[in-house]
């Protein structure tokens, strides 16, 4: 006869947290994000082993593979170095046709995008807030609450991730709290 089997993985929708097998698990230290932050001073004054984010991802497929999907949730903690709030490296996909799915689950943040000509813009993040990202836009999460912000996010297998053109010219503006509120101001 055939069965009716219970699936490897589970979802969490309190806080996105995925339960089962083909996961992985990255921890994110202050000392691994040494261009991300403007303020140098504020940076070599907190601790290196600090913990910024955590990234959790269920890989069913290898990485690479053209055709499959991969469903992660990230979660940002809350605190700021200088007057910018903890945020993601950030990324445009490695084929930059790749788009991605964001979704807000606990906290309230703020989705940083940046196209190809350096335009940038924001969007707010909170439970259920949902973000199309489009191929070709950088992406990056800020978290702009005195709690966790955590999300979802769902993308191509082959979509891969090119951090270095982030790590060496940034956003073209940075999100910082300004008289108690996150404002985005323009970089030089
Ligand atoms: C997300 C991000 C995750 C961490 O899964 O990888 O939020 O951000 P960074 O990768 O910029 O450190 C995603 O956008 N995947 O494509
Ligand atoms: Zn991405």
């Amino acid at each position: 006869h055939l069965s009716i089997i219970d699936t490897a993985n589970t979802i969490d929708y309190s806080n996105g947290e995925i339960k089962g097998e083909s996961l992985i698990n990255a921890t994110k230290y202050l000392k691994e994000l040494p261009n991300i932050f403007e303020d140098q001073q504020s940076f070599e004054n907190t601790d290196p082993n600090k913990i910024i984010y955590e990234v959790q991802a269920f890989l069913p497929v290898k990485e690479g593979l053209e055709g499959g999907l991969f469903f992660g949730k990230t979660i940002i903690y809350p605190g700021k170095i200088g007057d910018e709030y903890f945020m993601t490296k950030g990324h445009f996909h490695e084929k930059p046709d790749r788009g991605e799915f964001y979704w807000g689950i606990q906290g309230e943040g703020i989705l940083l995008l940046m196209d190809k000509n350096r335009n940038t813009w924001a969007e707010k993040m909170y439970p259920g807030s949902l973000h199309y990202i489009n191929g070709h836009i950088a992406h990056r999460t800020i978290n702009i609450g005195e709690s966790i912000l955590s999300f979802g996010a769902c993308w191509p297998s082959d979509a891969g991730h090119n951090y270095q053109e982030i790590m060496d010219n940034g956003f073209s503006a940075r999100l910082k709290e300004i008289k108690g509120k996150p404002q985005l101001i323009p970089v030089r």
